[in-house]
């Protein structure tokens, strides 16, 4: 078999990109190492900054995230039981935020592949990369015990942080940014009205969230050690916890009910540099992941998705390599700009272990900082809102 792109990952990146190819005519065929309910089924992202909605819309996926995503003008942050401040990036930054879920985005996106006949080879065990510093690149598959090449021009590595496309690349040609966090989030999905407001909470007891997917249907956080285990965590003992970790009149609000869905995350930020090696180009959580505090992983992944999709396009159709050769460096500024906020809201908002009462106090007094300034205030929602998309100058 032979194609343009090969995408391997059938994740929200590797999606986009194909819907982008097949738009512009490029044509691509995307290998997926789970089945599709598997894909589906994981409950992720929910917060979209306005750049991702308007790259979603130009994918032709915009139609059920107009109709059912939830615009909101930011989100709001409490601390110490009492004090509130909203991120209001519809006042400071000039644009609102969009609640609609990676599954859903997800959904969308296999629809549309399906819609237009795309190839998607689901179930695939052993993908290899081979000659990725050639020009005759190809990618080798297992499907049901039978080996499949496909030949291609270019590979795109959209297979998520434990993916092979990464570790393909040579280690003596790539650096990796490693921090990793001394805490997770347990998280749970409940068939209940979300609260009007996404509110973000730095309590004593540890951080929390409280954040929405549609009218009934809501997502909530508490930070958790690493060792945390599930079994101990019944929804009583959730519900309990998360209303703890807020002011009173919110916790009043929070309507609770038997969860669908609890699991727990790690945090970490992990930046690979460059993005790119050869004719292989990664996108998404392959090349970089952040603490999901400043919910940009997912807005990561499509603002890559944009740039590669524009690049490999302006090569293929147009036989402009500007767009390539930049792609890496381009990218790279967005994903550190985003990883650098994701760090440091992680910091203002959780208890570290090693915390003194010294850093107690910083952190409040940052809080009340970004309360009473507008200059921090609107760094924040520039941030929050996200930083725009470059172009070549
Ligand atoms: P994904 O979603 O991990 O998809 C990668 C796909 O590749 C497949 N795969 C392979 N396929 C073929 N061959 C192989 N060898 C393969 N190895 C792996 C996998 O099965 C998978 O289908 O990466 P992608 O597409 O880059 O998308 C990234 C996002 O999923 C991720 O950044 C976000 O979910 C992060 N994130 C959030 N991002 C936001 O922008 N806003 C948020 O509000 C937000 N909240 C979150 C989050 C992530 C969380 N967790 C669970 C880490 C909240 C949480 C709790
Ligand atoms: C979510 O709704 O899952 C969510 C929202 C905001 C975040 C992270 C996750 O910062």
């Amino acid at each position: 078999m032979k194609t343009g792109v090969v995408i391997v990952g059938g994740g929200p990146a590797g999606l986009l990109l194909g819907q982008r190819l097949h738009i512009e005519g490029v044509e691509n065929v995307l290998l997926e190492s789970q089945s599709r309910e598997h894909v589906l089924k994981r409950v992720r992202a929910g917060v979209l900054e306005w750049g991702s909605v308007e790259v979603l819309r130009d994918s032709d996926v915009g139609s059920r995230m107009d109709n059912e995503g939830h615009v909101h003008d930011g989100a709001d942050i409490v601390w110490r039981g009492e004090y509130r401040l909203t991120i209001d990036t519809k006042k400071y930054a000039d644009r609102p935020m969009m609640a609609y879920g990676q599954t859903n985005i997800t959904e969308d996106l296999y629809a549309a592949r399906d819609a237009m006949g795309g190839v998607v080879v689901d179930d695939v065990d052993d993908v290899t990369l081979h000659g990725i510093d050639t020009s005759e690149p190809w990618v080798g598959y297992t499907k049901n015990g039978d080996r499949h090449r496909i030949d291609c021009e270019f590979v795109a590595g959209c297979d998520g942080f434990h993916g092979v496309c990464r570790r393909t690349i040579p280690q003596s040609k790539r650096q990796e940014f490693v921090k990793e966090y001394p805490f997770g989030w347990l998280g749970i999905l409940s068939e209940t009205p979300p609260l009007p407001d996404l509110i973000y909470a730095n309590s004593e007891r540890g951080f929390a969230l409280c954040s929405m997917r549609n009218p009934m249907l809501s997502r909530y956080y508490i930070q958790c050690d690493l060792d945390t285990n599930l079994d101990e965590w019944p929804d009583d003992r959730f519900w309990e916890e998360l209303k703890l970790r807020y002011p009173k009149y919110i916790a009043d609000a929070i309507v609770t009910g038997p969860s669908i869905e609890k699991s727990i995350a790690p945090l970490r930020s992990f930046v690979s540099e460059p993005m790119s090696y050869g004719r292989l180009f990664l996108a998404g959580d392959a090349a970089h992941i952040v603490p999901p505090t400043g919910a940009k992983g997912l807005n990561l992944a499509i603002s890559d998705v944009f740039y590669l999709s524009r690049a490999l396009v302006a090569h293929l159709k147009q036989g402009d390599e500007r767009y390539l050769s930049s792609y890496s460096d381009m990218a790279l500024r967005r994903v550190w700009g985003a990883a650098r906020f994701s760090w440091w809201l992680t910091g203002l908002l959780h208890r570290f272990p090693q915390q003194v009462p010294f850093d107690l106090r910083a952190q409040e007094q940052e809080l009340s900082y970004l309360a009473s300034s507008e200059v921090a205030m609107k760094s924040l929602c520039e941030q929050y809102a996200g930083l725009p998309f470059e172009d070549l100058t």
